[in-house]
């Protein structure tokens, strides 16, 4: 037969699928529901190979799971705002809305041609007024139900983007998309009250046992839940410059008091403000460390330092001892109390701080088995387990019943009116920031009137305009001549708009619950349809995404379920994260970076050669990296599906490694991918010309080479089966290679197959070809079609396996009636009675000799012989 042609076929079935809408999903379906999602791409403007991977992922199990009969939803969207429209704007003057459509037109054209089984109908862009008004209303039903509100806060500023950053969008102190050092503002900004839900947000991690421990962890430490104690700390009045008596810290080790050497608070504490009124020098340190900022990663990374401010702090368990309080740049005020008592023995960064300083250090817990008469710290300090030594009334106790010992006497113990010690749970997540200054974003639907303040904004959607000019940096809603000035809807006085827009990550926060019903013009979901869709049953993306994006959809959800969105707490009922597509570096002589395609590898006696195509000359081979435009190691979706077809890219996507490992680029594996679809075409119209003079109807018994097949058939069944539902792509692909190669031993053998083997024939290449259905869907229509089915294997379901065939060991009986052999049945080694008793009747010489007479007893000698009388 002739060759499969990918490129003919692939558009064909693609039409076809289209024409018959078999992949759009009905929300009254009464079948069990289904919901496979893939992150939304961002329109960049193409598809890079990496979303290839994430979306042929996503479409095996949506593909999968509709064969097996459920209602599957599979939609598909776009995350389309964002900065690189605007950059787009400035550096080629063009509209960002014209550029984000233009690009989400032509990413669609490619993810076509991968052949997804996508409900395209629900598709979204996140910029459309009709997606971004239901999110302005859920901002004002937030606010309304006290999750959303302004706050003066200091802010990581990018001054090359001109925005505020979430701290999640600082990296090493720098912005995430400019890479420029990050500066602190103090701003009025929008926020949403995640830390409302810190506890729970928590507490429900161990309930998604479907994700991946690894982003479950992510998200604990995300979180940071810490048990401690509040102290205040009493000041020596004589040392302060105002008169202040006293210094509230916050500590998790209150078991080290007896360490302490010495305090420390923030720059931006009140404190350390009236020190710095008074000290000029020490104003000048404040200013600087300010000037560098507090964001955490530059804390971790910067050099302990810090300025004696003169004010001293009363040790709470011995009025005589007093402790120099410092001002220091590793103190946060966003964090607890923004002042820390310092134990350098048990704490690296006070460690480093006194050995900087001079201030000393004495040990307090004592590793089990060791003197503590020898035991010193110098340059680490101890953070493990041990006895109290050096402690007075705590000397001899564990950490924790020397921490309830403090705990409990400064609870009781008090000054002022008020107890000296309070146990408090802090968090490390902070309220979410959404407010960016930033054009192309979803409005924050608020006016700002000088009378009446905050009014929400009277009619949704508050569009973007279009007129919009990038001249000038920064905001160009805010440049606008005419957008921001309005009337308040309240007092009919002069108002503002807000001018700041939405976080992106507001936008993905709730698109897949708005998937569930994107036709509904009225709310952001139709809760009913919502609550019976989500949640999303596998959600697979990248582990970039595995603290911000969903714990920010994780507290979403609970907020549209606080407003009356959805009735569900948790949206992703599975994480996968998938790993990346990595390819080898190459690099000339001179070091400039060339595509793959300009490299020709050439395998020879000493080894693997890389020589530029052009030009013949040689060309160092680097490390496999994560695929980037700047080291130009980068391969094309749209070139690998134009010279091999969309399924070979799926294919080849599937096979080398487990989907949440990196997968190496290799275009001698895709060669193999590509001979390997040949070969399967090739299988199948063998066996059906093989299969031709098969009978029509299932044989009653079957011969070994015929049960040999039928049982290879039925074992790859049934372990693809569990394969695809474990998402163990990589190994469903060699069981299928393996049962291809059975299926052409069979049919390499020189003499025509007896009637039952060509039965079996024309079963295994079903069963063959929707194994490889999902994974391969137009090669799949194609063998379909070839094996004279009528239907789309796109709409088949998926093959019931023989679970008797599965078995290992079977045993072949002879058969009599009324003490005369008959014929032989082959069963499982383990079948009982009555299975053997049903095979037996079933076989057509049985009723042949029967006659039409009842059975009067079957009587089975164990392993050898089944005897009907009649
Ligand atoms: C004394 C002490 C001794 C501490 C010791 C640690 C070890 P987590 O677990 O993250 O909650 N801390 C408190 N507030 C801080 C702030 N605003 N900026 C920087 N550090 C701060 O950490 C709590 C510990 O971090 C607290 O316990 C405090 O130092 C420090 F051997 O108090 B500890
Ligand atoms: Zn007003």
């Amino acid at each position: 037969s002739e060759r499969y042609n990918a490129r003919e076929a692939e558009p064909r079935w693609q039409r076809q699928w289209d024409e018959k809408a078999i992949f759009a999903t009905k929300n009254d379906d009464p079948r069990p529901k289904y919901y496979v999602l893939e992150m939304f791409p961002y329109p960049s403007g193409r598809i890079h190979i990496g979303h290839v991977r994430n979306y042929t992922l996503g479409d095996v199990l949506a593909r999968f799971m509709r064969a097996k009969g459920f209602n599957v939803l599979h939609p598909m969207g776009w995350d389309a705002f964002g900065l690189p429209a605007e950059n787009a704007a400035i550096e080629r003057k063009v509209a960002p809305k014209a550029w984000t459509y233009d690009n989400i037109a032509a990413m669609k054209k490619q993810l076509r041609s991968i052949g997804l089984s996508l409900d395209w109908a629900r598709e979204f862009a996140t910029c459309d007024p009709s997606y971004y008004k239901h999110q302005q209303k859920m901002f004002l039903d937030f606010m309304q139900a006290g999750l959303v509100e302004r706050e003066k806060r200091k802010v990581n500023w990018d001054p090359v983007d001109i925005t505020v950053l979430a701290n999640e969008q600082v990296i090493d102190g720098r912005g995430w998309r400019s890479g420029a050092v990050v500066e602190q503002r103090e701003m009025n900004q929008w926020v949403f009250k995640i830390t409302k839900y810190a506890q729970e947000l928590l507490d429900a991690l161990d309930g998604l046992d479907r994700w991946p421990d690894k982003v479950r962890l992510m998200q604990r430490n995300w979180i940071g839940r810490s048990e401690g104690l509040l102290i205040r700390f009493a000041l020596d009045p004589a040392t302060t410059p105002s008169g202040e008596s006293e210094l509230k810290i916050f500590t998790t080790r209150p078991d080290t008091l007896f360490g302490a050497k010495f305090m420390a608070i923030s720059a931006d504490h009140p404190l350390a403000q009236a020190a710095a009124a008074k000290n000029p020098e020490l104003a000048a340190f404040v200013a600087e460390i300010k000037r560098i900022g507090t964001a955490q990663e530059a804390i971790d990374t910067a050099e302990k330092q810090g300025f004696d401010t003169g004010i001293r702090a009363v040790h709470p368990f011995d009025p005589s001892w007093t402790l120099p309080v410092y001002v220091a740049n590793f103190v946060l005020m966003e964090y607890g109390t923004g002042a820390i008592f310092g134990c350098p023995a048990h704490d690296q960064r006070d460690l480093d701080f006194v050995n900087k300083y001079g201030l000393g250090n004495t040990p307090v817990v004592c590793p089990e088995g060791q003197d503590p008469a020898s035991f010193v710290i110098t340059d680490t300090a101890y953070d493990g387990d041990g006895r109290m030594i050096n402690s007075r009334f705590l000397d001899g106790m564990t950490i924790a019943q020397a921490k309830e010992e403090v705990a409990k006497r400064l609870e009781s113990e008090q000054r002022g009116g008020a107890p000296v010690g309070e146990r408090q749970v802090n968090f490390r997540l902070r309220d979410w920031g959404i407010s960016r200054q930033r054009y192309w974003g979803c409005p924050i639907p608020v006016i700002h009137c000088p009378s009446c303040d905050i009014v929400p904004a009277p009619e949704l959607p508050v569009v973007l305009p279009d007129d919009v000019s990038f001249d000038k940096p920064g905001n160009a809603l805010d440049h606008h001549p005419s957008w921001k000035h309005v009337t308040c809807p309240q007092c009919g006085g002069k108002a503002q708009r807000e001018t700041d827009t939405m976080d992106t990550f507001v936008d993905s926060s709730w698109y897949f619950a708005r998937f569930t019903d994107p036709w509904n013009e009225a709310s952001p979901t139709t809760p009913a349809v919502a609550n019976r869709m989500m949640p999303v049953d596998q959600y697979i993306g990248g582990v970039e995404h595995a603290i911000l994006h969903l714990l920010y959809s994780r507290f979403f959800t609970r907020a549209m379920k606080a407003t009356g969105h959805v009735a569900m707490d948790e949206p992703f009922a599975g994480m996968f994260t998938q790993g990346m597509v990595v390819h080898e570096t190459y690099q000339k002589a001179d070091g400039t970076y060339v595509t793959p395609a300009e490299v020709k590898i050439e395998v020879g006696g000493n080894g693997r050669r890389a020589v530029l195509t052009a030009t013949g000359e040689d060309i160092n081979v680097g490390p496999i990296e994560k695929m980037s435009k700047s080291k130009k190691n980068t391969v094309d979706p749209d070139d690998i599906i134009e010279s091999y077809g969309a399924d070979v890219a799926r294919w080849f996507m599937l096979s080398d490694s487990p989907p949440d490992r990196d997968v190496i680029w290799s275009d001698e594996r895709v060669q193999g991918a590509s001979r390997f679809v040949q070969r399967l075409w090739r299988l199948v119209n063998e066996s059906v010309a093989a299969a031709a003079e098969a009978p029509s109807s299932r044989p009653a018994a079957f011969g070994a080479d015929a049960l040999a097949l039928r049982k290879a058939a039925h074992g790859a069944l049934d372990k693809v089966t569990g394969g695809i539902e474990r998402l163990h792509f990589n190994v469903c692909l060699a069981h299928i290679r393996e049962f291809a190669n059975a299926l052409a031993e069979v049919l390499g053998r020189p003499t025509a197959p007896a009637p039952d083997l060509a039965w079996a024939i024309r079963e295994a290449a079903g069963i063959l070809v929707q194994l490889f259905s999902p994974m391969m869907p137009h090669l799949a229509e194609e063998c379909w079609q070839a094996l004279g089915q009528t239907g789309l294997i796109s709409e088949a379901s998926w093959p019931q396996i023989e679970r008797d065939l599965l078995v290992e060991d079977s045993m072949t009986l002879v058969v009599q009636v009324n003490g005369k052999k008959r014929g032989e049945v082959t069963v499982a080694s383990n079948a009982q009675n009555p299975e053997i008793e049903s095979a037996v009747l079933a076989l057509d010489a049985v009723k042949l000799a029967l006659d039409g007479k009842p059975v009067r007893k079957v009587i089975i000698v164990p392993k050898r012989i089944v005897n009907v009388v009649g």
